[in-house]
């Protein structure tokens, strides 16, 4: 029950109530900016949600001491299963300051060092079962591939926990049960009010269930032996005592981390290897310049021991990745609010409290970003290129005290994934993929598929 929001002159309203919300609202929202312009309201059964793509209204958003994350309708879904853990927390639970602070310094960059074994041991899992399509001429399912490697690192870098994902057909259980969640908590924003969705309501309470169940294995696996010795995020949390009260996390906040960092510690990171791997395989100039640089590091060796180091010189990967996360950042939109009734932009009036969304998509084809915005070119990322853009331009981690705190664990896992890949293989577009992006509150090329081919000295 929020109060009426003041009417927002010049801003648009775009009431979507009559068709409905689409199965891929980002995309939804993205059509109507390319009618519409980068600020508007889209309203919904009566429910106003403003959002933004304007860089100037984003730098703006990002000033912390006027703007906060908000927890939307979307994220409130979430913590239907997440609860207080670090991603759906509320800014003043407490909770959420006293987890991120114990687990930052696992997230700092210098940390990726003990992931880096972990990190090329399941990348080596990947590569032995694309091996063994390339030898049987079957094609890869790219996006399924990446989630089994995302989520296997996770679970053994974060958990020592093997969910085994490259021994299965079909994806782990608790992937299954974890997008349908996610479903869920999209796909209830567009119920019709007075619609009747007890059976839903029921069968995400069943998956929610599955998804406690097997954390607590996952948790018992390491309670009662000696963690002080544990390297890894859950002997962390087990073990870490908060820097101020000296307090650890309590069972049943760990346990909602455990579920947040299985989440967030995957969907995304796996979406982001998989459109960067659709685009170079649309762009073989492109693909020939990441496959140089593997190549500088590791010659034509057909095993190479990718070392920590190696991975911050490949920089021309790292480029890569971050074009295709300005075209389709994962992670699509986060929200702010405003700490006081204040003037967004010094033109969009919002009070204390009032959400605003930001659509990282249009955010990344705004005008700083030249006039081709949808051009795929990696050298919008050399230093010179982003020293000479606004820093908030490019968004696809967040933004302040909650941007993402994955960020140096998602970029050390697909560099080094991405440049083993292009220096063990030829991509072929066999089935000449037409890009079709799925939405499960993260985005992903749906039914993107590759066949390979060994490369040889030659080429
Ligand atoms: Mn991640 C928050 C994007 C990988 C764990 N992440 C966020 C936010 C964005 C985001 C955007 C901010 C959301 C908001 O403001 O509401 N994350 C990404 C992307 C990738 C990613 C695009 C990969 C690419 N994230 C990861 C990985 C992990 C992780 C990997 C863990 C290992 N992310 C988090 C957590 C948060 C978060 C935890 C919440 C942080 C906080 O609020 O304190």
């Amino acid at each position: 029950p929020h109060p009426e929001p003041p009417a927002l002159t010049g801003v648009p309203v775009v009431d979507i109530s009559a068709t409905g919300p689409t199965r891929t609202p980002i995309q939804q929202v993205m059509e109507l900016m390319r009618t519409h312009g980068p600020v508007l309201v889209r309203r919904l059964h009566g429910r106003d949600a403003l959002f933004v793509a304007d860089a100037d209204l984003i730098a703006d958003l990002a000033d912390e001491d006027r703007f906060a994350k908000h927890i939307g309708p979307a994220l409130e879904n979430v913590r239907a299963f997440a609860a207080d853990g670090l991603f759906t927390a509320y800014n003043d639970e407490p909770n959420w300051a006293k987890a991120h602070d114990i687990l930052m310094p696992a997230f700092a960059l210098g940390s990726m060092r003990a992931y880096h074994p972990v990190m090329l041991k399941v990348a080596r899992r990947l590569i032995e079962a694309w091996d063994r399509s390339a030898r049987a001429g079957q094609p890869v399912n790219v996006p399924d591939d990446m989630t089994r490697m995302t989520l296997d690192t996770i679970g053994l870098a974060g958990f020592d926990y093997d969910f085994g994902s490259f021994e299965r057909a079909e994806p782990h259980p608790f992937v299954e049960s974890m997008v349908r969640c996610l479903q869920w908590s999209m796909t209830r924003l567009a119920r019709v009010p007075g619609g009747d969705y007890t059976e839903a309501d029921a069968a995400f309470r069943e998956d929610a269930d599955f998804l406690a169940g097997v954390v607590d294995e996952v948790i018992a696996a390491r309670t009662g032996t000696d963690q002080s010795e544990a390297a890894d995020l859950l002997g962390l949390m087990l073990t870490a005592r908060h820097p101020a009260d000296g307090t650890t996390l309590d069972l049943a906040n760990i346990r909602n981390q455990v579920i947040t960092f299985l989440i967030a510690g995957h969907e995304t990171t796996s979406g982001a290897m998989s459109f960067a791997l659709y685009y170079l395989a649309k762009h073989p100039a492109v693909l020939r310049l990441v496959q140089r640089e593997a190549d500088a590091l590791w010659g034509d060796t057909a095993d190479p021991e990718p070392s920590y180091d190696d991975i911050g010189r490949l920089t021309y990967t790292r480029q890569v990745l971050n074009e295709a996360l300005r075209l389709w950042p994962t992670a699509a939109a986060f929200s702010r609010e405003a700490r006081e009734d204040t003037l967004l932009g010094g033109r969009v009036p919002l009070r204390a409290g009032q959400a605003v969304s930001v659509l990282v998509p249009m955010l990344h084809r705004q005008p700083v970003w030249g006039d081709n915005p949808e051009l795929f070119d990696p050298d919008r990322f050399t230093a010179e290129a982003e020293a000479a853009r606004p820093v908030h331009a490019f968004k696809p981690f967040g933004t302040g005290e909650r941007a993402c705190i994955g960020r140096q664990f998602a970029l050390h896992e697909a560099t080094m994934l991405l440049a083993m890949l292009v220096h063990r293989y030829r991509l072929h577009d066999h089935a000449d993929y037409a890009l079709d992006i799925k939405e499960t509150l993260t985005l992903k090329p749906e039914g993107f598929t590759l066949t390979l081919t060994p490369r040889t000295d030659a080429d």
